[in-house]
Order: C-alpha cells, then structure tokens, then sequence
C-alpha cells in the first residue's frame, strides 16, 4: 500500500522589508490604474499625470525606515503566533501598513512645507523640487486619498472595514490637531516662553505624533487579529502614548544633535520657534540671564542666533539630561508593559526595542 502523501507544509512568509516593499508595488501600480481616474488615460495629458501620480508615490511613501508600516505584521504575529499567520493574513497586514506608510507620507509633505524644511529622508522635501514647488498642496491630499482607495479595494468585505475607516480617520484628526498644537504654539516672529512648558509639550507630541506613529499600527494589527474588547485597545493606546512621547522627544534631540547624514533631514527646529523638548527642558534649569539669552535668539533664521542656543544648550548639558530621560523612560515602559496581562508582551517590546538609542 502506498505511504500517504505527507500533509505539505505551509511555506512561512518571511517578513522582510523586501517582501514589504513588494506589496507597496503592487498596490501602487493598482492606484495609478485605478479605474476612477483611468477613463481617459490613452490621452497624453492623462499619461503624464498618471506618471505624476506615481513619482509623488515613489519620492515619498517607500523610503523611510517603515517602521510603522512592518509593525502591523508584527503585532499579529505576536498575537496569533507567526505560524498560524496565513498568506493572507500577511498580506492584509502589510497592505494596512502601507497605509500607514501613506499616512506618513501625507503628513510630512505637509509638515515640510510648514516648517519649511530643506531635506527629508536623504532627498530634497518634495515641496523643495523646482517642478513642484505648491503643487506639492495637490500631492499631500492624494497621497492621503490612496489610504482609503487601498482599504475600499482589499477591505470592503471585511468585517472590520467600517471600524478601520473609522481608525484612520480618528488618527487624521488627532495628528492635524496636534499639528495646530505644534504650529500654534510656535507662532513665527514671537517668543513666547510662558508657552514652553512640560504639559504644553506633552499634549502636543501625543497628539502630533504618538496616536499615528504608535497606537496605529498596534491597533491595526489588533483588529486583524480580531481582537474587540475595548478595555485592550485602552491599554494599547495607554502604552503606545507613552511610547510615541518618548519618540517624539528623541526626534527633538535628533533635530539638534542628530548628523543630517544620518536622520537624513536638517533640523529646524530652534529657526522655527519650535515647542521642542530641548527648550522646555531648558527653561526648568536655565538662570534668568540664560531665560534671557534664550529670548533674544530662539526662533530666528540668523545661523549666529542659532550657534548661540546651541550654545547654551551645552552650557546647561542637554546631552546628558537627554540620555538620563531617555534610560528613565525606557524603564518606566518596560515596566508599564510587564504589569498588564491583556496582551503579548512582544507586541509592545519589539516596537520598543527597534526605537532604543535610536540614531535616526
Ligand atoms: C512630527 O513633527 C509630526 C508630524 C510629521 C505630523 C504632521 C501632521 C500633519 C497633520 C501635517 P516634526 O515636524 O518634528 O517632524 P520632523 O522632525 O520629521 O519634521
Ligand atoms: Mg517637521
Ligand atoms: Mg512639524
Ligand atoms: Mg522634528
């Protein structure tokens, strides 16, 4: 009698930032033929704007660390075990976090050109390219249309497409509020210190950063893990504001004392006004002839203005106060992820550990 077959394995997906960006290429190529805008695209002019539409994709979604857009695998994974993660689900998982990666996208194209910054991701920012200039206005918003278009064709017939709509509209309006925030509390040509204070700064970098960055991709992958219980998405969100906090005030620090080379953007941050954490932080040591320094050179363009901050922030020894806060908040978030019982503990640590010390 013949032995009978052996039951073939299911291949494992690799997850890997090739198999990634092999999705962003498939689902790119179905946005720029997307049917609702292709009726005419035999035309020259319709050509051209579909090769448009495709240079504002590949100038600006794909080449970041994509951090945000692998961690949804991760997070199912760290759910449901990587061997009960199927093809499909991995693929469902990677197409969310290139929504994600959209998400980004669209927000800093519009974030480069308010604070008007030079380069972005190793390249000049879109808005910088002599062809694009404002167009760029144009470009942010159908960077932002392909996050839905995305969701409506992979989507649709999932169970949890409202509740994902609803998702990536939530986390829209809570980043655009914290970019008020940010903006407002900078205003250009007025420095303001009463403005720079820790709960100031707190709101505006939970807002502008941690619900996007962090809560996210940990609650996408939450929903395709088909995880409901509202108590457990609290607690993700309680862990990934602390988490995106502590991102945030690294990409402060990364603004001054980051290497361009590196972080592949020159900082702006002390030019622009900005509420960063280095000038908060500052202000809680600073003596009333330091405050004063402060006042007369923060939030100008002149490069003498600028050494003179950079001085002072020497003076007062923010590096060092930099790496105590950073090994301080590490451990309170280790901690805050080994006290709950709700969810894998892996889902929070390997976020964490890919941003510790980070240099870009
Ligand atoms: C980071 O601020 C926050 C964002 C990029 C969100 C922007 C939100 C919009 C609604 C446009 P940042 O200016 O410090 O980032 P970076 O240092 O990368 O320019
Ligand atoms: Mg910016
Ligand atoms: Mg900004
Ligand atoms: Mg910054």
């Amino acid at each position: 009698m013949a032995e009978p077959t052996p039951k073939k394995a299911r291949v494992g997906y690799a997850h890997t930032r090739e198999s990634f960006l092999k999705v962003y290429e498939s689902l790119r190529d179905e946005l720029i033929n997307d049917e609702c805008i292709t009726s005419a695209s035999e035309s020259a002019q319709s050509k051209a704007a579909q090769e448009w539409f495709k240079e504002v994709n590949d100038y600006n979604v794909p080449g970041g660390k994509l951090n945000r857009g692998m961690a949804v695998y991760d997070v199912l994974a760290s759910i449901k075990g990587a061997e009960a993660v199927t093809e499909e689900d991995a693929f469902k998982a990677n197409a969310l976090g290139w929504c994600i990666e959209w998400l980004q996208a669209f927000f800093l194209v519009a974030d480069d050109i308010m604070d008007g910054s030079i380069t972005r991701r190793g390249q000049p920012c879109w808005y910088k390219q002599p062809k694009v200039g404002m167009i760029a206005c144009n470009d942010y918003i159908l960077l932002d249309c392909c996050i839905y278009r995305v969701l409506k064709k992979h989507f649709r017939s999932h169970t949890a497409y409202a509740d994902l709509l609803d998702l990536f509209h939530e986390v829209t309006f809570q980043t655009s509020h914290g970019q008020l925030l940010d903006l407002t509390t900078a205003p250009i040509g007025s420095v303001d210190l009463s403005k720079y204070t820790q709960d100031n700064y707190m709101r505006i970098v939970t807002y502008k950063t941690a619900f996007y960055t962090f809560y996210l991709p940990v609650a996408c992958g939450m929903v395709l893990a088909g995880i409901e219980d509202p108590a457990a998405f609290e607690l993700a969100k309680k862990i990934c504001v602390e988490m995106g906090q502590y991102f945030q005030i690294q990409d402060d620090y990364l603004d001054c004392y980051g290497d361009p080379e590196v972080i592949g953007k020159i900082g702006t941050d002390i030019e622009d006004n900005k509420c960063s954490w280095l000038v908060c932080t500052a202000l809680q040591v600073a003596s009333e002839e330091q405050k004063e320094v402060i006042k007369a050179h923060y939030g100008r363009k002149e490069p003498e203005a600028v050494a003179a901050i950079k001085a002072l922030y020497g003076d007062l020894g923010m590096e060092q106060r930099f790496r105590d806060y950073e090994a301080a908040s590490y451990a309170t978030l280790e901690a805050t992820i080994a006290e709950q019982n709700l969810l894998p503990k892996q889902v929070f640590t390997s976020l964490l550990a890919k941003i510790y010390k980070r240099k870009k």
